[in-house]
Order: structure tokens, then C-alpha cells, then sequence
């Protein structure tokens, strides 16, 4: 049962690609279910985090960053960020003041008021910029909406997270603590094995590369020797990338394979068996049945 006091809330992460969300939310969390790349529009779906103390629970949702789409998938990714913001308690609408401000933080902040939800403006990767630069950000920045309130933080490191999760709990209700204390996400584990693979192939390939692929679990079971038995399929969109993905006699598929068992590992905290396939699937990402079939569907 929950205390009278007990706040909880839901909190929406939103802002251009690569600004840090996933890392913020993973930073909260402490461990990794959201995947975090320096390629832009890593995230593709709605992430739940959930952050629990004796005082409150807050569930974060990470969003893929809001672009100028380029696909169908691109449509679906944005689409998800913006329905979003209708969904919760406050918004943590995040900034990063290593990159100058553009179109993209314009249109957000144009969105932002269209919602009543209070928006809290997070400026992140301050280990990035001189202490002196950050006045001017802040100042811009206010200029252009009335922010309930702007917390600057360093996602990576964690300086001055504590403070915004102080500021967050202002904005929470009164409510009951959705989800057990040692729960910390709300997706089935196959997605986040999914979602470690595809990590791999991100950090290791380049250009067209990470954004054509889609990594989908086909079969995840307890042996007898109580190894995790994982088949996962990689999907891309070319015979060619196909031949970037496998490598030289399979050297880059084996690496990825390494460096996934070894994340999955931890998850799930037993051993694993992790067998990959690479297959084409011609424009996928244009393709609304195979976007249904890897989960892509807008209820998601
Ligand atoms: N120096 C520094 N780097 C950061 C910080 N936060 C995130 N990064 C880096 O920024 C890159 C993008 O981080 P992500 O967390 O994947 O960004 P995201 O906003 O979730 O990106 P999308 O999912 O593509 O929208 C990664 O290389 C992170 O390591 C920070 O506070 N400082
Ligand atoms: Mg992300």
C-alpha cells in the first residue's frame, strides 16, 4: 500500500536527436534499458524507466529525438515523441548547450505550447562548455518560452541530476507507486535484448548503416542447462549492408555478438546463448506491414 504522502507521476524526456535523453534516463535508473549512441535518432520507441524511492515514483519515458522525418519510421518516431507530452505529469524537454541552438529546438519549444503539462528545460552536457557559457544559454532560452523551471546537468556524469529529480518531484501528484520497487522498466525483456544488439551494430558502423537496421527476437528460451537460448534476427535493407554487418569472415557479426552477450548477460544476470542472422528486407522502413510486424504500430 502506498503512504498518504506518496507522489508518482509519469515524465516525458523530449528534444532534438542526440541531446542525451536515453543517457539521462539511464543515468537515473542506473542501469542500461535505453540504448545510447552518438548517431542521431537512436531511440525509436517510447522507453519506460522507473525510478522508485520511499517518497516517490516517477516513470520516465524516453522518446526517440523529434527530426525532420525521412520515413515512415521517421513519421512513427516523432509521432510517438509528440503524443508523449499529452501523457504526463511534467516534460523534461532536454537541450544540449554544446551545440548551438537550431530549427529543430524551435519547433519543439513550438510544440511544448500547445500542452498545459509543465515543462521543465534540462540543459545537458555542461562537462562539454565553460562554466561562463551557460548564462547566455540560460538567457536565451527563457527568452523564448516560460520554463516551470531549468536545471543544467551533465548527463554522462551525473552532476546535478540529484537536483533535478528534487525539481521533478515538485511538479508530481499525490499516487500510488505503479510499479514494484525493484521494477525498473515495463518492456518484456526481448525488446531490450533486441535494443542491446542493435546498440552493438550502431557503435560499430557507419553512414546509412544505423538507421537501416532492425533487430527482432525469434526465439528466447531456458535450457536444460539453464542457459538463455537467443536467436535474433538483423534486418537491413540491402545485400550490401548485409556484407558490412557480417564482415570480414564474419568478424564484425562475431564482435557484435561479444560485446551484446556481455550487456544481455548483465540484464538478465544468467548466462546466454546468443546466435545472430542477418537477413534483407528491401526498404523496410517504408513498409507499414513490416513496421507493424517489428513492433512499430502506434499504440506501442
Ligand atoms: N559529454 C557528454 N556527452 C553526453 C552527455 N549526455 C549524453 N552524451 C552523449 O551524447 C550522445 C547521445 O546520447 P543519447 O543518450 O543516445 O541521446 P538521445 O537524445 O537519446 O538520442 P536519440 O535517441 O537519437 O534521440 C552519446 O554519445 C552520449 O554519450 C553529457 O552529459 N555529456
Ligand atoms: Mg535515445
Amino acid at each position: 500500500m502506498a503512504k498518504a504522502s506518496y507522489k508518482s507521476g509519469f515524465v516525458a524526456i523530449v528534444g532534438r536527436p542526440n541531446v542525451g535523453k536515453s543517457t539521462l534516463m539511464n543515468q537515473v535508473i542506473g542501469q542500461k534499458i535505453a540504448i545510447m549512441s552518438d548517431k542521431p535518432q537512436t531511440t525509436r520507441n517510447k522507453i519506460h524507466g522507473v525510478y522508485t524511492t520511499d517518497q516517490m515514483q516517477i516513470v520516465f519515458l524516453d522518446t526517440p529525438g523529434i527530426h525532420k522525418r525521412q520515413s515512415k519510421l521517421g513519421d512513427f518516431m516523432n509521432q510517438t515523441a509528440l503524443n508523449t507530452l499529452r501523457e504526463v505529469e511534467a516534460v523534461l524537454f532536454l537541450a544540449d548547450t554544446s551545440e548551438g541552438f537550431g530549427g529543430g529546438d524551435r519547433f519543439i519549444i513550438e510544440q511544448l505550447k500547445d500542452v498545459k503539462t509543465p515543462v521543465i528545460l534540462v540543459l545537458n552536457k555542461i562537462d562539454k562548455i565553460e562554466p561562463e557559457a551557460l548564462l547566455p544559454i540560460i538567457e536565451q532560452y527563457s527568452k523564448l518560452h516560460d520554463f516551470a523551471e531549468i536545471v543544467p546537468i551533465s548527463a554522462l556524469n551525473g552532476n546535478n541530476v540529484t537536483r533535478l529529480l528534487e525539481q521533478v518531484e515538485k511538479y508530481l501528484p499525490e499516487g500510488p507507486q505503479y510499479y514494484p520497487a525493484d521494477q525498473i522498466t515495463d518492456h518484456p525483456e526481448q525488446f531490450v535484448c533486441a535494443e542491446l544488439v542493435r546498440e552493438k551494430i550502431l557503435h560499430m558502423t557507419r553512414e546509412e548503416v544505423p538507421h537501416s537496421i532492425a533487430v527482432s527476437i525469434e526465439d528466447m528460451r531456458v535450457q536444460e542447462n539453464g542457459v538463455v537460448y537467443i536467436s535474433a534476427v538483423i534486418f537491413v535493407e540491402r545485400d550490401s549492408q548485409k556484407g558490412i554487418i557480417i564482415g570480414k569472415q564474419g568478424a564484425l557479426l562475431k564482435e557484435v555478438g561479444k560485446q551484446a552477450r556481455q550487456d544481455i548477460q548483465n540484464l538478465l544476470g544468467s548466462k546466454i546463448f546468443l546466435e545472430l542472422w542477418v537477413k534483407v528486407k528491401k526498404d523496410w522502413r517504408n513498409q507499414d506491414r513490416v513496421l507493424r510486424d517489428l513492433g512499430f504500430h502506434r499504440d506501442a
